[in-house]
């Protein structure tokens, strides 16, 4: 065997409760943002397709958890979704708490462990209604519902995280305008970015002080899952492609690695902010001791593809995103999937890898998402008779990043894990069923069928000889 791994490497595939649950609004559910634009604007998602039915992780959990256990994982994450907990009304939902207890037992009697996620993108209504990420009132209703969370299922989960990706709902809510409430405004986004920062910071200070008490499991660990693009210079030679790659990152990743991970602004991003006159109006000197206090204690990274950028001739002014900036840079002999446009750099995590650990040295990390989406590729590895995928691409991805993640772990980066987007085919924010991630088809004509892939009896091999 070439690549071994540590000892009680969490093998894991992840998920989402946005993506994978379906609504079940029977059980009690709130709506949130993406349910309300929908409503208004169908047509704006792939095939106007919404994530009512996703893969009715819902009611199929256990079998899911079953099939998980079955090739091999060791860990999964899944979303607890906010507006299924807390109602319209603000009463709290014994369903839902029932729910998730539910999913956990399952998972802990498959020997899976669960790592749980409180917010993956999924905004209830009625928050988004008082300001979402930008209202303080906000911050203290998350606080709300994770203290329930860690109230119910403090006892049982070890590995909690705050946000998945937080960088997405700045970007795509703020800077870009591209998912509800389509807002375009630069000094809107740096406010929304403290205040995700501060509410994460918030969440994980209550966590600490309840473990403190005995609250919760003392071996309870909480932090978040960031993806880390990082910004890499079309010309390492080029001053101004490199200033521009610098800004990106301080923009898109620096910000919130240091709030979140270290408890700290950099220095970076504050002099970036104060330069371009965007420090966010609404924070104070104790807002920051709180993010002190929030300091994350491990961290889940997401890897999927670098950003390469250049320079653009003049900056634009006003800034109204990172990429007035730069501009997308497309390496002409990169190697990518064309379902998905992305990509594929497998040295690029290694590369966030060794980036996140000058953030946050002795942070637990692992892993938390990388894979590839494929449509057409998918379709052609399919047996016609049988249904089975014999995705060898996919594997060969999954190799090639692991490979890398080795490398990482020989020079010392604190690398624990490797979850898999996703553990099964589930609904995707910007298409739908399109492009398939998953160690297990779900078949949408006949009842989501779940069968395992050929990636999935590999995964379990590399689990089993824990590598490859
Ligand atoms: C990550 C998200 C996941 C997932 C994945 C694939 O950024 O955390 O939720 O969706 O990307 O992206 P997509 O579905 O857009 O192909």
């Amino acid at each position: 065997m070439k690549y071994k791994f540590k000892e009680n490497f969490h093998w894991g595939a992840a998920t989402s409760a946005l993506q994978c649950e379906g609504h079940h609004v029977e059980d009690g559910k709130a709506k949130t943002t993406w349910d309300i634009w929908f409503e208004e604007e169908p047509q704006r998602f792939y095939d106007s397709i919404d994530n009512s039915i996703a893969v009715d992780f819902y009611t199929m959990y256990e079998n899911d958890i079953k099939l998980a256990k079955e090739i091999g994982l060791k860990s999964i994450r899944f979303s607890i979704a906010w507006s299924r907990v807390i109602l319209e009304d603000g009463s709290v939902n014994k369903k839902a708490l029932k729910h998730y207890s539910n999913v956990i037992d399952c998972c802990i009697k498959n020997e899976i462990e669960p790592f749980v996620c409180l917010f993956h993108f999924d905004m209830p209504w009625e928050m988004q209604k008082l300001g979402g990420w930008e209202s303080r009132i906000v911050l203290e209703e998350f606080v709300r519902y994770a203290k329930i969370c860690f109230e119910e299922y403090g006892d049982r989960v070890t590995k909690w995280f705050t946000h998945n990706e937080p960088y997405v709902p700045v970007e795509a809510c703020y800077y870009h305008g591209f998912h509800y409430p389509f807002i375009n405004d630069f000094s809107r986004g740096q406010q929304a970015t403290f205040f995700t920062a501060l509410s994460h910071a918030m969440v994980v200070n209550l966590y600490k002080e309840m473990r403190k008490l005995g609250h919760v499991l003392k071996n309870g660990q909480i932090g978040a899952i960031l993806s880390i693009n990082l910004a890499m210079p079309k010309d390492e030679l080029n001053s101004k492609d490199v200033d521009a790659a610098k800004k990106m990152n301080i923009l898109y990743n620096d910000s919130l690695l240091s709030m979140m991970g270290s408890g700290v602004i950099s220095s970076d991003y504050r002099e970036f902010l104060n330069d371009y006159e965007v420090f966010p109006t609404d924070w104070n000197q104790s807002d920051e001791e709180m993010l002190a206090l929030g300091m994350s204690e491990i961290l889940g990274i997401n890897y999927y593809f670098p950003r390469r950028v250049e320079a653009k001739n003049s900056y634009d002014n006003p800034i109204t995103a990172p990429e007035s900036f730069a501009k997308a840079y497309v390496l002409p002999t990169r190697k990518y999937n064309k379902d998905r446009g992305w990509e594929i750099y497998p040295k690029g995590l290694y590369d966030t890898l060794k980036y996140v650990q000058k953030y946050v040295p002795n942070t637990w990390l692992f892993v938390s998402e990388n894979g590839i989406g494929r449509q057409v590729g998918e379709a052609k590895d399919t047996d016609l008779v049988t249904g089975f995928v014999s995705d060898d691409e996919r594997i060969e991805f999954v190799k090639e990043h692991l490979e890398y993640v080795h490398k990482a772990i020989e020079e010392g980066v604190n690398v624990n894990g490797y979850h898999m987007w996703a553990l099964m085919d589930n609904w995707s924010m910007s298409n739908a069923f399109k492009n398939k991630y998953g160690f297990i088809k779900v078949d949408h004509d006949n009842n989501l069928k779940r069968s395992i892939k050929k990636s999935g009896y590999w995964i379990k091999s590399v689990s089993k000889n824990n590598g490859f």
